[in-house]
């Protein structure tokens, strides 16, 4: 046995402890520097902070007992359902899109073996689909079909029609993609879905908490919601554009039947059956997103959506105008770049060396920058001269 070196034998105060705190917190990042410029994480609402911290003792995974914060969770679910075109759906708010993409498999494999004896599943994801959906792969033992990819990288439904076998067991199209923030031709695949009978499941992790309040504001985006048939689940984040602390996800099913599917007994909970991953499971990120979507409302959540897309254009346009290639017009509010002389990696580390936070994007290679309300159009300005100095320096 280790003797207590580094467990300390006596209690340490209040304020030693928050000292060191803060002098750990000191290396992170933070994010109202404005130099994180490629997370789809923001400093999440005080208001959720407060509400996140009062909840924190409470345990959905026992809902029994914390009736009260169960009864938020249903609600936060009503008021997502109110902007994706469903009334009463039936979902969890959990960690994240990871989670909340893991369930819509698991859900979807359940049904099929249910309901066609489907032992050995596949699922058709496109090729720009997030790496959770190779984590639900392995998790699940289904094998990852992959799609390509039309020329503006949205998934192109004829390839997916074409993967179609007796095994497909779901099919995943995208509202705002990691790298690029692309839409998927969801209402075709709605199409092919529902001729097919199979699970489409919508990954708007990133674009479900914006696309329905820019189209509030007027702008034109296709529909990919369960105003759309085929549709049976969608997941959406609120640690993303929902302005909640992490770990915020939130998984929408159109019906019951899809978390009955995935059902184990809990016999000495309060609740006798469970569809969740996670068994002890944060309510107060049930409290936070509640309480941030009720402070902002629908007009709160247009405005940032809109300042987020704005700051894009304004960014897209002064890279042009710089002489630096957009990989393609943005959609949301995420810009992928190059510079006609300079590799990809190399710009990336020119930038690193000024001390921007960077991340690129490998499909197609390009400095990816997502903009969240954490950049403000005073950043931009500073990221495009540091831009100005190293195209001029070629
Ligand atoms: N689906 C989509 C479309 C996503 O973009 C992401 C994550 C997920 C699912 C998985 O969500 P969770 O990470 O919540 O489980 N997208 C970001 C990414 O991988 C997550 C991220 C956030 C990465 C902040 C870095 C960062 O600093 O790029």
């Amino acid at each position: 046995m280790i003797s207590g070196i580094l467990m300390n034998e006596k209690p340490v105060s209040k304020d030693e402890i928050f000292k060191e705190l803060d002098e750990y917190q000191a290396m992170d990042c933070c994010y109202s520097d404005g130099r994180i410029l490629g997370s789809m994480c923001t400093e999440a609402h005080p208001i959720a902070k407060e509400a996140f911290y009062k909840f924190s003792d409470s345990n959905l995974g026992d809902p029994g007992l914390f009736k009260g914060t169960k009864l938020i969770e249903d609600e936060v679910l009503k008021m997502i359902g109110s902007f994706l075109s469903i009334e009463n759906p039936a979902g969890h708010i959990v960690t994240g899109g990871t989670e909340a993409n893991l369930m819509a498999m698991r859900a979807a494999r359940n049904i099929a073996r249910d309901k066609y004896g489907i032992e050995n599943g596949e699922i058709i994801v496109p090729k720009s689909a997030h790496f959770s959906f190779n984590k639900a792969s392995d998790m699940l033992n289904l094998k990852l079909v992959n799609a390509d990819l039309n020329e503006d990288y949205t998934v192109d439904s004829r390839s997916v029609s074409d993967l179609i076998s007796d095994n497909t067991i779901a099919i995943v199209g995208i509202a705002g993609t990691t790298e690029l923030g692309m839409i998927d031709p969801i209402d075709e695949l709605s199409d092919i879905a529902l001729e097919n009978d199979i699970h489409l499941h919508v990954d708007a992790a990133f674009g479900g908490f914006s696309i329905p309040f820019l189209k509030e504001e007027g702008y034109d985006f296709p529909d990919f919601d369960f105003s759309l048939k085929g549709v049976r689940s969608i997941t959406v984040d609120p640690h993303k554009m929902g302005l909640a602390p992490i770990p915020a996800g939130g998984i929408l099913f159109k019906d019951e039947i899809y978390l009955k599917a995935m059902n184990v007994d809990s016999p000495y909970l309060t609740v006798k059956q469970q569809s969740t991953i996670v068994g002890t499971r944060l309510g107060a990120t049930a409290a936070a997103t509640y309480a941030v979507m009720k402070h902002l409302g629908r007009e709160g959540y247009r405005n940032n959506a809109k300042e987020a897309l704005d700051n894009a254009f304004f960014l897209a346009r002064e890279l042009e105008n710089l002489g630096y290639e957009l990989v393609v017009e943005p959609k949301l509010n995420i810009v992928a770049f190059n510079h006609p002389q300079i590799k990809t990696e190399e710009l990336a580390s020119l930038l690193e060396e000024k001390d921007w936070k960077v991340s690129c994007s490998h499909c197609p290679k390009a400095i990816r920058i997502i903009l969240m309300n954490h950049i403000k159009r005073h950043h931009l300005i500073e990221l495009l001269k540091d831009l100005k100095e190293i195209s001029e320096s070629v």
